[in-house]
């Protein structure tokens, strides 16, 4: 019996997120390292990295594709970028989270990073061309690794091995299947996102057709996984994610849906990951 649905407020982001200690630092934030950015899509590692550094992660490093790394680098100095040619195991030595994927691209050096990532102890999000590589794979999570999923309803499909259209008509199946057949925490997205998590499912009727541009779900991912780096509750990562996607989306859009951009939903994310301010 799947559990029931409920409807994500801003309660997530009262409970979840607090003031910070006076005497913090950054090392209580987390250190997120987001795998991205191969040849052509450097924005989608930029974009994430710095929803990243908008939602307060304490460190964000990017490992990306040699020919991106010095754009990234170029356009958000908080962001340490390293370009990936072999070993991404000191990278992962020094991170407490790990997202996969936005603009990663099918190659054989993206492939490569799936690989070596799914090995990986720690909790991993898994966005875009790193589900896509999933899909063809069979590998199963390390049991102490807490995996959670973002796909849109196309890479749902890859992922189920079935067409959009299928995943559309019915998303609470899809959702369910995907956890089921992932072991994994899954936010499918798409107007009325839905999440699972291990206790719970969701639906957030936040949100807005601005959020339908390219760029604006390797936000969410920079998102998901600042969440995790500073230590937000396993089952309110994702619903917390959406919510405050959906409503930066909101906020973006004031001077109209048409022509918002997905660094627009960036600048809105700080008011509300402080929420006791407003
Ligand atoms: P359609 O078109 O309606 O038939 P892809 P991508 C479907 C990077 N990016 N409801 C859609 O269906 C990403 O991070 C880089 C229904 C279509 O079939 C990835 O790494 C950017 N269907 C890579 O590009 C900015 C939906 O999914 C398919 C749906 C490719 O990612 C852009 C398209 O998906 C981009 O983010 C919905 N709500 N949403 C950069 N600046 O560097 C999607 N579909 O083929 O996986 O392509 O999502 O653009
Ligand atoms: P992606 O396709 O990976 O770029 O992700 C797009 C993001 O925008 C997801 O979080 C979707 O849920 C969101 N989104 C796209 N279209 C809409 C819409 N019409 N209403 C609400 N959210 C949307
Ligand atoms: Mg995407």
């Amino acid at each position: 019996q799947p559990p029931s649905l409920r409807a994500i407020s801003s309660q997530c982001a009262e409970q979840q997120l607090s003031p910070r200690r006076k005497a913090s630092h950054k090392g209580n934030f987390g250190h997120l390292l987001i795998v991205a950015g191969g040849p052509g899509m450097s924005g989608a590692a930029v974009l994430a990295g710095q929803a990243a550094l908008r939602c307060g992660a304490g460190k964000v490093s990017v490992a990306c594709h040699p020919q991106s790394q010095q754009v990234i680098a170029m356009q958000q100095p908080e962001l340490m970028v390293h370009s990936v040619t072999d070993d991404l195991q000191p990278l992962l030595a020094k991170a407490d989270a790990v997202v996969i994927g936005p603009g990663l691209g099918q190659s054989a050096w993206a492939h490569q990073l799936v690989s070596t990532v799914a090995k990986w102890y720690g909790p991993v999000v898994w966005d875009a061309d790193a589900l896509n590589r999933l899909a063809e794979l069979t590998l199963s999570k390390p049991a102490q690794s807490t995996w959670y999923f973002t796909p849109h309803p196309g890479e749902a499909a890859r992922l189920l091995h079935t067409s959009t259209t299928e995943v559309n008509a019915d998303r609470l199946t899809a959702l369910t299947k995907l956890c089921q057949n992932f072991q994994a925490q899954v936010l499918l997205k798409g107007a009325g996102t839905l999440v699972q998590t291990s206790s719970q499912r969701w639906v957030c009727r936040r949100g807005s057709p601005a959020l339908a541009s390219g760029g604006s779900g390797d936000v969410l991912s920079g998102i998901v996984g600042a969440l995790i780096a500073q230590g937000v509750a396993t089952d309110s990562v994702l619903p917390l994610a959406a919510w405050l996607h959906a409503v930066a989306g909101e906020l973006a859009a004031r001077d109209g849906e048409r022509g918002t951009l997905a660094s627009d939903i960036i600048a809105e994310l700080r008011a509300l990951v402080n929420p006791w301010q407003v």
